[in-house]
């Protein structure tokens, strides 16, 4: 847990956040800003930058991630219409929060930045 991290703060319950999913080792919540008529944030409970602090041994917990947005995705009724799950690394991406995050988007089609 880092001191000042919204997100670890979130996570670990110490501001009151209505979860769309937790268990023991992520969390998912409404994004503050959505951009989509559904826009869920999928966190780790142990604080890291960004991906690319993750390494070989995070496979699993990463993998996990995914598969959460993919049954929040289920859950919400997207599998037919589509969805997209993005994560932002850095300056040039555009993080903002600096503890890891997959946003999931979906709820209209979603134009894409190849730029
Ligand atoms: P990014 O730009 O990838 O770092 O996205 C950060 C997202 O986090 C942005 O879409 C807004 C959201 N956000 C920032 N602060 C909060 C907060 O306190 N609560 C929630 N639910 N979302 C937040």
């Amino acid at each position: 847990m880092e001191e000042n991290c919204i997100f670890c703060k979130i996570a670990n319950h110490e501001i009151p956040t209505d979860l769309v999913y937790e268990d023991d080792t992520v969390a998912a919540f409404k994004d503050l800003n959505p951009v989509a008529p559904v826009h869920i944030l999928i966190v780790p409970k142990e604080h890291k930058l960004n991906l690319s602090q993750y390494k070989e041994q995070d496979e699993k917990l990463l993998g996990h991630m995914l598969v959460t947005a993919a049954h929040i995705a289920r859950e919400l009724g997207l599998e037919e219409s589509g969805y997209r799950v993005i994560t932002n690394a850095g300056p040039d991406a555009g993080q903002s929060v600096m503890h890891t995050h997959f946003h999931l988007l979906g709820g209209r089609k979603l134009s894409f930045d190849k730029q």
